[in-house]
């Protein structure tokens, strides 16, 4: 069933994300070596390393290639943004935040090295991100690195997509409307999706297509397309939350009816969450139909696997 008919020819979308995932893990291995001190090392190497379905990451290696960018190239960005995602959960489940004790399954960051110490972990695992690409001597050779403006612009891009415009504008409207009487309105929910979730995913692709060569027109196709696949993704979650509670009451149930928490089904109702859903798919698929279907084929399935997710 993982196999699917695209542009004419099959692709194995699992074979695929199995492939690239292996290929990710292993440079992210190397990017963080052991080395004095010890313990902070080890503490970024137990989060970047402990799992993850890397879709950050692999969406980058993606759109590199769809815009004809050679693979290799796009390998320390996919690495960064995923870098900055670990980061970003890190600090997310620290105690002032959103206080989680699992992660992937396993202990938390800072209930296993404690807080400070995790606190330091996300601090340079944010560092590494930007050193590992703007760096020439992460990139294979001197023949396969991106030209140097190329890579300013993927570091402006990625500072704007994660700061207080990005990614910590979504959490900080996200912690600001945690508690409050009256329910987020739509308009809210999306802001803090489309900051907190989709700007990752659109620094991802974007800085895909950057090194790869992508022409401006591309690259803001691709900016749409991740946007989309980002606002669908929690939808998505919210539409899941509510059926699974619903097949599984009395197990998962308790926490997310019970939680003041808004989200879309709250907001729209199921269907037309479902409807939403939809479009934002076909928004997504309509950004990439441009482009040659096989060599498009990955980020469709990545849109569809999104979308049709059970988990
Ligand atoms: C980026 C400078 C900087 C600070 C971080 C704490 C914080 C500011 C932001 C929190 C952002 C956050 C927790 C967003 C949720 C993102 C999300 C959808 C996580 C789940 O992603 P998956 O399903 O997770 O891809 P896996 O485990 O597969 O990697």
């Amino acid at each position: 069933a993982a196999a699917a008919v695209e542009g004419g020819r099959e692709f194995d979308f699992k074979g695929y994300m199995v492939a690239r995932a292996a290929a990710v893990n292993r440079a992210l291995d190397a990017a963080v070596p052991v080395a004095y001190p010890e313990r902070v090392h080890e503490a970024m190497r137990y989060s970047l390393l402990g799992g993850g379905k890397r879709v950050r990451p692999v969406l980058c290696l993606a759109a590199c290639e769809l815009v004809g960018g050679r693979e290799p190239l796009a390998l320390p960005p996919a690495c960064a943004v995923e870098m900055i995602h670990t980061m970003s959960l890190i600090h997310d489940d620290l105690p002032c935040m959103d206080d989680d004790d699992l992660r992937r399954g396993q202990p938390t960051c800072h209930v296993v090295y404690g807080e400070p110490l995790a606190v330091l972990a996300g601090d340079a695992l944010l560092a590494l991100a930007f050193r590992h690409l703007a760096d020439p001597s992460s990139y294979p050779s001197d023949d396969l690195h991106p030209p140097a403006p190329r890579l300013l612009r993927a570091v402006a891009e990625l500072a704007r997509c994660i700061g207080a415009e990005g990614l910590v504008a979504g959490q900080a409207v996200d912690l600001e409307s945690t508690g409050l009487a009256d329910p987020v309105s739509l308009d809210r929910l999306e802001y803090i999706h489309l900051h907190k979730t989709a700007s990752l995913l659109e620094a991802s692709v974007v800085l895909g297509a950057i090194v790869g060569g992508g022409s401006d027109d591309q690259v803001e196709r691709l900016r749409r397309y991740a946007r989309c696949i980002g606002l669908l993704f929690q939808v998505v979650d919210d539409i899941l939350d509510v059926t699974k509670s619903s097949q599984e009451l009395g197990k998962t149930a308790g926490k997310d009816l019970a939680s003041d928490k808004s989200t879309y089904p709250k907001l729209l109702g199921l269907d037309k969450s479902r409807q939403f859903a939809e479009q934002l798919l076909c928004d997504a698929k309509d950004q990439i139909a441009a482009f040659d279907p096989a060599k498009a084929a990955p980020l469709l399935h990545l849109a569809n696997y999104i979308a049709y997710r059970q988990k």
